[in-house]
């Protein structure tokens, strides 16, 4: 497929998809979903591609949310499909057996704060800006921050949140655990792109099994997620990375990892 409306590069095995409608503050159109779909199903199945990284154009946005010019004259049938394509793809966003990294470096407000929380991990710039502000406009999230918001920031904060519409810089974001590290605005991609080609370097089963325990252990029952959290971890027995990170601790030397 071919994009106009997001960039995509891979290096080092770090798969780099730049939201790229700096006009509009990248927000999302069904466009740019279309494309953003794509590039989750081409890392998901590209061997080569071991992390993903999320940012946006220019120095303003990540992704100002979804695009109202696009929304404002939709029916609710035509609504309700919108907000199914979003939130499938970011399940299936969430769900990759690779890690996914957002790197935050403007407003990420409404439909852009809800596509870094189905990250893995949130790193900001100084100058981020989150919120979900859908109620200033007659709505509320759509695509998974009334559920994934409280399951990261608590109940009570999330309400806050979504019920005044407020933003929050990147400061208050840190505090509340919304995001993971806060950098300089110029910092932030080289780090995020350092911080991404180590986790590409780790055991790749390994990663796959602890976000799939993480993700399909967290609403069962506890003694359930436990059972499948020691399936998931016997799995990684099957590996040749299981056995050199073993061996090369015994031995006293760093372990060569080849991702099988
Ligand atoms: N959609 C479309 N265009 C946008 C959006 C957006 N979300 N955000 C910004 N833009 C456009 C502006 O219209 C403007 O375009 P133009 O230059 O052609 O007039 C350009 O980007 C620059 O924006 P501003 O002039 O407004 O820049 P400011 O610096 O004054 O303000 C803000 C920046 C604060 C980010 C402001 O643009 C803003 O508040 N944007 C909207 C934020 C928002 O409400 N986002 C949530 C949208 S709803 C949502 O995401 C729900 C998702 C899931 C539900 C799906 C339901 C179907």
């Amino acid at each position: 497929m071919n994009y106009t409306n997001i960039l995509f590069t891979v290096e080092d095995g770090v798969a780099t998809l730049t939201f790229n409608r700096p006009k509009a503050l990248n927000a999302m159109n069904s466009e740019t979903m279309a494309e953003l779909l794509d590039a989750v199903n081409v890392c998901k199945a590209n061997e080569t591609i071991r992390v993903l990284v999320l940012t946006g154009a220019g120095d303003r946005a990540f992704v100002a949310g979804a695009d109202i010019s696009q929304m404002r004259e939709f029916r609710p049938q035509q609504a309700l499909a919108f907000m199914e394509l979003g939130q499938e793809i970011l399940r299936r966003m969430e769900t990759m057996p690779k890690p996914v990294i957002a790197a935050v470096n403007g407003f990420a407000l409404g439909g852009g704060t809800e596509i870094s929380l189905a990250c893995d991990i949130r790193f900001a710039s100084e100058k981020a800006v989150f919120g979900q502000p859908e109620i200033l406009i007659g709505l509320i999230p759509g695509w998974g921050g009334t559920q994934r918001l409280p399951r990261i920031i608590g109940m009570g904060r999330a309400k806050e949140l979504i019920l005044s519409g407020d933003r929050i810089d990147a400061q208050r974001a840190y505090e509340i655990g919304l995001v993971n590290r806060i950098f300089p605005a110029d910092r932030l991609l080289p780090e995020t792109l350092q911080f991404a080609r180590k986790l590409a370097g780790m055991p790749g089963f390994a990663a796959q099994m602890a976000k799939h325990s993480i993700h399909f252990g967290y609403d069962l029952a506890l003694d359930n997620a436990c059972r499948l959290e020691a399936e998931c971890c016997a799995q990684c027995f099957s590996t040749d990375d299981q056995k050199e990170g073993m061996k090369a601790f015994l031995e006293k030397r760093k372990p060569v990892f080849t991702g099988r």
